[in-house]
């Protein structure tokens, strides 16, 4: 033990930390106090936090994750409940596929290898989990299942592929979801995204962007506010209309979205996206050269700087006409960056009265701009996206089928979106700013796409009786991202017969996105070992949704909602019988040092080896638990594991004091040592229950003050009070400290393991307060203290204080006036 770990005062009895973790740690892998049991008759409650991937060993994040959420595991078991509490590892990925390719070993050694230090660390950290129930999903017998629902969910047409723009990472080269692109960068390396043409597999999310937005309501009171707000804005439903304008020279006409239908008479103008296919088709050929040139500049922008605000706006006349569908006036149509070409329809009404970003075209362009909406009188700005009348719709003198003028927006909206429909010009339309997920992947280290193409059938999947498609062999210096999977350089995997027709045949070379691996591994911890199926349906139905999800917030709109879609798919599939799997949620802080965030440049990194090393695991999770709400980030500078290692051999020091045996009955306790500790186990309980586990650690730091107080004075430590306390500390303490609780429980002359023995039972009658202190005044003046149940009438309380000799020598014979009467704390005698 180091010597911050021992304090000199302290040494009297002295609590060696790394002995009692040595001792408990093979008794619980001979007991397996947390092996969750199909069958139990317990009320079921499954306890799920996010798995990790297998870079390096357990970090402090980790650490904190995990000691929030075993205290909700932990108690769970104590209150009674049958536990799932699995983990596994979100193995195939980036990470361990470019540290590989860096070492030039293979993915699996690096993976596999992690995956056993995490594991032992996790052990040593003593978490609840179930550790029968462990799994990889880099395991060919957990993506042979992978693949197997890709399968099912392109049977149902919610898996297939496109040809269109998408993100590339140049860096990593490989495509990537919208998700994975935070503001312009690559998520994994932080290299500036660019766009390519490519042919990828998606999922089709879109066809649940409605459900996926319901069942928020239904989340948000047991959700965290940030995430149910971050999802909302990613599925980003608005209302509008589509509204259709013929074009000179061309059958079919443009059709574009538009949130703001009542700003028709505005449009002085429209743009269409440069990237689209529908701009090189509507260009002239005079304005054909000006177009591809200007497009090819484009092409070389970022997202991030097409999509910036403060840009100059740009764009190339495309020579043709759009006729209003209102007024019939005759705009141009132009092609620019800052329409995207795939939201909405990739084309956009120009209404620079009411459009910022329209308005800053149009003056750019030299086009007119008219106002549709009235501005307030102190309005000074360019386009007014307010409330306001209707204006100029139509302007004066002009003769429209529609006038909306002096219409407030939602009613002009609601009027020129009748008209349009009876028009057979426009509908009412809502849109979504979800995209399909892009799930293919041109990286070797991911589960392979189950899907053979043949020249002759086309794209034939995989028989279900030949999963898993097996990744091959390839060693880290065939891997190095050249734009095109490694898989498809391997010749002897990729040519295969055609499943169909028998002919020759190519697999299909990408890989799937880890996010799809993780959207259905809470599935997978039902029946994790079942090889004939990918989850027991009647498992699933009976465990879940899963009671709580603990985890960190950069989730929000990437992992949670993937694992939402998933489940109304298996919903829809008739394998379960609920559409959310994540019934409640609590997201954990970022473990920080002197104000930032730990980083080896900084060199302000706290590892978390050295911290257990030096206090112990229990100092460790005790510190990480008190240190504030579980939202809140902990800065390690501002923290204290010495002072959590004194306190855990403070308590551990009560069940070596206690003298009386187990089983002294409490009632002959000393009664005011009682209701300390009854009031602290009630409390405890909502507290837990309400996620304010630093104050549980606080109340039960309050109790152990309590206990040594009542054995230093005149109680004792042969009190069964005392053993009662002492008792209820270790069983609470249990929740957070694991190792000390075991400890003491032992000494205490208990059977291991504490883990299972039961949440103490509370005494109601003990949580009443017995009296209340009742101040009587006479004139004005305090004239007696009345010790009274808090439950006192008014008419008691007052025959109380006229009773009291202190009140009658006061009042001297004088007539009492008025009495005012405070129940419990106050009477006032008027004379
Ligand atoms: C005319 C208009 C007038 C608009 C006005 C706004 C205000 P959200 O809420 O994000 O759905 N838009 C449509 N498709 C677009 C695209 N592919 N790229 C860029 N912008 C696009 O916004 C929808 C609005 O964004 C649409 O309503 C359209 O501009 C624009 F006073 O149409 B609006
Ligand atoms: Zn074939």
């Amino acid at each position: 033990m180091t010597e911050q770990a021992t304090p000199a005062t302290e040494a009297a009895a002295s609590y060696d930390v790394h002995a009692v973790e040595a001792k408990w740690q093979p008794v619980w892998d001979e007991l397996q106090p947390f092996r969750a049991d199909d069958d139990s008759p317990r009320e079921k409650r499954y306890a799920l936090t996010m798995f990790p991937y297998p870079s390096g060993d357990l970090h402090m994040g980790h650490a904190e994750v995990t000691a929030l959420h075993d205290v909700i595991a932990r108690y769970w078991w104590h209150r009674g409940f049958e536990v799932l509490n699995p983990m596994g590892w979100d193995s195939f990925g980036l990470p361990a596929e470019n540290a590989a390719i860096r070492n030039d070993e293979h993915p699996a050694t690096y993976t596999y290898a992690n995956i056993e230090t995490q594991y032992e660390s996790f052990k040593k950290y003593a978490v609840s989990f179930d550790w029968s129930r462990r799994l990889h999903t880099s395991d060919p017998e957990y993506y042979r299942w992978t693949q197997w629902l890709f399968l099912k969910f392109r049977e149902r047409g919610l898996a297939y592929r496109k040809n269109s723009p998408v993100n590339w990472c140049p860096v990593d080269q490989t495509v990537l979801a919208n998700e994975q692109v935070v503001d312009g960068h690559c998520e994994r390396c932080g290299a500036e995204v660019t766009k390519r043409e490519l042919t990828q597999w998606y999922f089709r999310i879109t066809e649940y962007a409605q459900e996926l937005l319901d069942g928020l309501d239904e989340l948000a009171p047991t959700w965290p506010d940030r995430v149910i707000t971050a999802q909302r804005n990613w599925i980003g439903r608005s209302e509008g209309a589509h509204v259709r304008f013929e074009i000179e020279g061309r059958e079919e006409p443009i059709t574009v979205y538009t949130t703001r239908p009542d700003t028709i008479f505005g449009t002085t103008f429209m743009v269409v996206a440069v990237d689209s296919a529908l701009a090189a088709e509507l260009v002239t050929d005079e304005q054909r050269p000006a177009f591809e040139a200007y497009r090819d500049e484009i092409r070389k922008e970022t997202e991030i700087e097409r999509l910036a605000s403060d840009r100059p706006k740009t764009g190339v006349d495309l020579g043709v006409q759009a006729t209003n569908p209102v007024t019939g006036e005759r705009i141009p149509v132009w092609a620019t960056d800052y329409v995207l070409a795939d939201y909405g329809t990739g084309a956009v009404m120009g209404v620079p009265g009411g459009d910022q970003r329209d308005w800053e075209f149009a003056t750019a362009m030299g086009l007119p701009i008219v106002r549709t909406t009235e501005p307030p009188a102190d309005f000074d700005g360019d386009a007014y996206a307010g409330e306001g009348p209707a204006i100029n719709s139509p302007a004066a003198g002009i003769d429209a089928p529609l006038d909306i003028n002096g219409l407030g927006v939602d009613e002009a909206k609601r009027a020129t979106i009748e008209f349009l429909e009876s028009a057979d010009r426009g509908t009412g339309a809502v849109n979504f700013r979800l995209r399909d997920w892009l799930l293919s992947r041109q990286r070797y280290w991911g589960v392979p796409i189950p899907v053979v193409h043949c020249p002759t059938c086309g794209e034939v999947p995989v028989p279900e009786d030949q999963l898993p498609v097996e990744l091959p062999a390839l060693r880290g210096a065939d891997l190095k991202p050249k734009g095109v999977s490694p898989l498809a350089a391997a010749e002897e995997w990729v040519n295969v017969d055609c499943p169909q027709c028998g002919g020759p045949a190519k697999r299909d070379s990408d890989t799937m996105d880890t996010f799809v691996d993780s959207s259905w591994y809470m599935f997978r911890f039902v029946s994790p070992n079942d090889n004939t199926q990918a989850f027991d349906p009647a498992k699933a139905n009976a465990w879940m949704p899963c009671d709580i999800y603990v985890g960190g917030v950069e989730h929000a709109v990437l992992h949670l909602l993937y694992g939402r879609f998933f489940t109304k798919v298996l919903a829809d599939m008739g394998l379960v019988d609920f559409r959310e799997p994540w019934s409640a949620q609590l997201n954990q802080g970022v473990v920080i040092n002197e104000g930032a965030k730990m980083s080896k440049s900084k060199g302000n990194g706290v590892s978390l080896g050295e911290q257990l090393a030096t206090y112990g695991v229990d100092a460790v999770r005790l510190t990480l638990v008190f240190a504030g709400p579980p939202e809140d980030d902990i800065d390690w500078a501002d923290v204290s594991p010495s002072g959590s290692l004194r306190f855990l051999q403070r308590a551990w020091r009560l069940s070596g004091d206690v003298t009386s045996e187990p089983g002294a009955d409490p009632a002959e306790g000393d009664v005011e040592l009682r209701r300390v500790t009854h009031r602290t186990v009630a409390d405890a309980a909502t507290l837990v229950e309400s996620y304010r586990f630093n104050v549980m650690v606080a109340r039960v730091m309050e109790l152990v003050n309590a206990t040594r107080k009542a054995i230093d004075s005149g109680v004792g430590p042969a009190d069964p009070a005392v053993r009662e306390a002492a008792e209820a500390v270790a069983i609470l303490l249990s929740l957070v400290a694991p190792y000390t609780a075991e400890e003491m429980w032992e000494r205490l002359g208990h059977e291991p393991t504490i883990a299972r023995t039961g949440w103490p039972e509370v005494d109601e009658s003990l949580l009443v307060q017995e009296s209340v202190t009742c101040v009587v005044q006479v004139r004005g003046k305090v004239r007696a203290r009345l010790e009274v149940a808090p439950d006192i009438s008014e008419a008691e309380l007052e025959a109380a204080a006229l009773a009291s000799p202190d009140v009658q020598r006061a009042l001297d014979g004088a007539e009492v006036r008025k009495v005012i009467v405070r129940a419990p704390k106050l009477v006032n005698l008027v004379v």
